[in-house]
C-alpha cells in the first residue's frame, strides 16, 4: 500500500480550556447516551484532509505556514446534535468569521496540491460524544467557554484497537507570519 498519512488541520485547546469544556460540558454528554471523545482528543477541525500520500507532506506544511494564522477569540457557547453523523457538538450560536477565513484560506493553498475541498460549509463545532441518538437535553454549556484564538495545528490521526489517536505534528502558532 502507498505511504500515507491520515492528516487535518485543527484549533487545539490548552489543557486549562480541555478541562473547562470537559467539566462544563460532561451532565450533557453523560445523559446523552453516546461514545464520549476523550478530553484529550477534543480538537475543532479547520480543514480536513483525510489519507494523503506521505510525500506531500512538506508542500502541505509549507501551504500552512503561508496561511495567516487565527487571532482574536470567540465564545463556546452552543450545545447541538447532527441526527445524520449521530454527533454531539459543542459549537457556536453565530458563525465565526475568523475561523472560517482560516479554513479558506487553508484550502486555497491546499486545494493547488490535489487535495479535495470539503464541499460542505464551515461549521465550527467540537465533537464531545459520537453515536449519539437522542438530541441533547440542554443547547448551552454550564457556562460559555472563551477560546483565545493562538495559532492552528496540523494533526495526525492514527488508528489503533483503541480508536482514532491523535497527534500534533506541527504547529502554525500567531504571529509567526513573515512581516509582508
Ligand atoms: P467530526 O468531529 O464532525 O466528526 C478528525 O476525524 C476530525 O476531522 C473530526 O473532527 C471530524 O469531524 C473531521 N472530519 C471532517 N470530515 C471528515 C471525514 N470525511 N471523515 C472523518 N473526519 C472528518
Amino acid at each position: 500500500m502507498a505511504d500515507t498519512r491520515r492528516l487535518f488541520f485543527a484549533l487545539w485547546p490548552t489543557p486549562g480550556l480541555r478541562d473547562h469544556i470537559y467539566k462544563r460540558c460532561r451532565r450533557v454528554v453523560r445523559a446523552a447516551g453516546g461514545k464520549p471523545v476523550p478530553a484529550n482528543n477534543y480538537h475543532l477541525t479547520l480543514a480536513f484532509l483525510g489519507n494523503v500520500a506521505a510525500e506531500l507532506y512538506p508542500r502541505i506544511l509549507d501551504a500552512a505556514a503561508a496561511v495567516v494564522p487565527p487571532a482574536g477569540e470567540f465564545s463556546l457557547d452552543r450545545i447541538g446534535y447532527w441526527p445524520k453523523s449521530r454527533i454531539l457538538w459543542l459549537g457556536t450560536s453565530e458563525p465565526v468569521a475568523e475561523l472560517a477565513r482560516v479554513s479558506i484560506e487553508l484550502w486555497d493553498r491546499l486545494e493547488p496540491l490535489g487535495l479535495s475541498r470539503d464541499a460542505r460549509a464551515f461549521r465550527a463545532h467540537l465533537t464531545l460524544a459520537r453515536k449519539v441518538n437522542r438530541a441533547p437535553m440542554t443547547a448551552a454549556p454550564d457556562r460559555p467557554l472563551r477560546w483565545a484564538l493562538r495559532g492552528f495545528v496540523l494533526v495526525e490521526s492514527i488508528t489503533d484497537p483503541k480508536g482514532a489517536r491523535y497527534t500534533v505534528a506541527a504547529a502554525f502558532p500567531a504571529g509567526s507570519c513573515p512581516e509582508p
